[in-house]
């Protein structure tokens, strides 16, 4: 047996698949399983090891000298395999590259440009919320999460209106290439040419407006701080990750609304709640599951020993349900400190969009809790399965106006 062979037959043994429907419709029992079993499992099915408590998970998402993105943030080991695109030069990227292009990519939501984004995005937050009580029942998904992320964002960027459908389908892409090929990736990738066409064709110097964040990332071109095809590719990234993400999360607050009515009497009374109730709803029930980094030498983790140049999976959401970081974890509480979840991830890969998010979240939720008197189930929940992100495909609900 080699090193690498006998470090893997010391790891307790993932059996569980969390890439299925049956795992995807209940995580948290398998999750709490794999928390038990030890700090650090081997997948023989995926040849992965998985961390999922949380003071691992945030280990391996913060040592990036050790546990790297450059071999993609995937199943999928770059060192090994051709990825299905071309890296993103921040996601998928270790210091120094990843310095420069994140910093180019922070200068386009700080607090200044938050602040100056506001006053849309609360408008536009009103006009949602306006529209739900009109129809009294509606999707939680198509009606709701899905709307508002694929209009304030894209505007803010300065992308055209033409043709956005594809934004949601490149991000279920993105997503599902992160996780093993099966069903949904296959799914995922059906149109997956025209589709792509259309990103890459509009991160583009030329088909973005001269005033949004896009124009921001092309004058690092003009300051000599990137290359033209850079800021091409830090567009898609805005495009990747900031779309899918942002709407599941609206989704998966609302169900969290909809199904704990104590708590949407606390935001209904005190709709300032609304920045803690979108950060809650992360950890209690994040749209991101899980990230993968690769080893670039042998370590331990939790005692265990791992090989170099091992997969490992970091599993955010059964971090933000571990009992060994969070009192009553598997409660939501919108009043509850809730910093120090992994919804975001953390590290110098933590998500940079979160102010943007944030601003998305605050302004929706507190329009709803300022307009909406009752929020009920008005059908059973559908679940939209995808290998990363936790989210629905269907949420019937139906609202009363205050
Ligand atoms: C990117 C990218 C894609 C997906 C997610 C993400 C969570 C980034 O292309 O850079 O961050």
């Amino acid at each position: 047996m080699n090193a690498t062979v006998q470090a893997r037959a010391a790891a307790p043994v993932l059996h569980a698949d969390p890439f299925t429907r049956a795992f995807m419709d209940d995580p948290y029992p398998g999750f709490a399983a794999m928390r038990e079993a030890g700090p650090v499992l081997w997948s023989p099915q995926y040849e992965c090891y998985v961390v999922a408590r949380h003071d691992d998970v945030q280990r391996v998402l913060s040592e990036w000298q050790t546990f790297s993105s450059a071999a993609g943030v995937g199943l999928s080991n770059f060192n090994k395999e051709k990825p299905w695109r071309p890296p993103s030069i921040v996601l998928e990227a270790d210091p120094p590259l990843h310095t420069r292009t994140r910093t180019v990519l922070a200068r386009t939501m700080t607090p200044g440009i938050v602040k100056q984004l506001r006053e849309r995005f609360e408008r536009e937050a009103e006009i949602l919320v306006d529209r739900i009580l009109d129809l009294g029942e509606f999707d939680g998904v198509t009606d709701f999460g899905e709307l508002y992320p694929t209009k304030v964002f894209p505007d803010a960027l300065g992308l055209p209106q033409q043709g956005r459908e594809n934004l949601l389908p490149y991000g279920s892409m993105v997503f599902n290439s992160f996780g093993p090929q099966n069903e949904f990736t296959q799914a995922a990738f059906a149109n997956a040419d025209a589709v792509r066409g259309w990103i890459m064709a509009n991160c583009t110097r030329q088909a973005l407006t001269k005033d949004g964040l896009g124009a921001i990332i092309y004058a690092a071109v003009d300051s000599g701080e990137l290359k033209e095809d850079e800021a091409g590719m830090l567009v898609r990234s805005f495009l990747s990750a900031g779309v899918d993400t942002t709407c599941n999360a609206f989704g998966n607050l609302l169900w969290c609304l909809a199904t704990h009515p104590d708590q949407w009497n606390k935001l209904r009374e005190k709709p300032e709640l609304a920045r803690n109730a979108f950060e809650e709803s992360l950890r209690y029930e994040g749209p991101a599951q899980c990230f993968f980094r690769t080893t670039t030498q042998e370590t331990e983790i939790g005692g265990v020993k791992v090989g170099a140049d091992e997969k490992v999976c970091a599993f955010m959401q059964s971090a933000n349900r571990d009992s060994r970081r969070w009192e009553r974890a598997d409660e939501f509480d919108i009043e509850r400190r809730v910093v120090g979840h992994m919804g975001f991830g953390t590290g110098i890969h933590g998500c940079v969009g979160q102010p943007i998010a944030r601003l998305e979240g605050e302004a929706v939720f507190a329009a709803f809790a300022r307009k909406v008197k009752t929020i009920e189930l008005a059908g059973p929940p559908k679940r939209l399965y995808n290998n990363v992100l936790r989210a629905f495909s269907s949420l019937p609900v139906r609202v009363t106006r205050a």
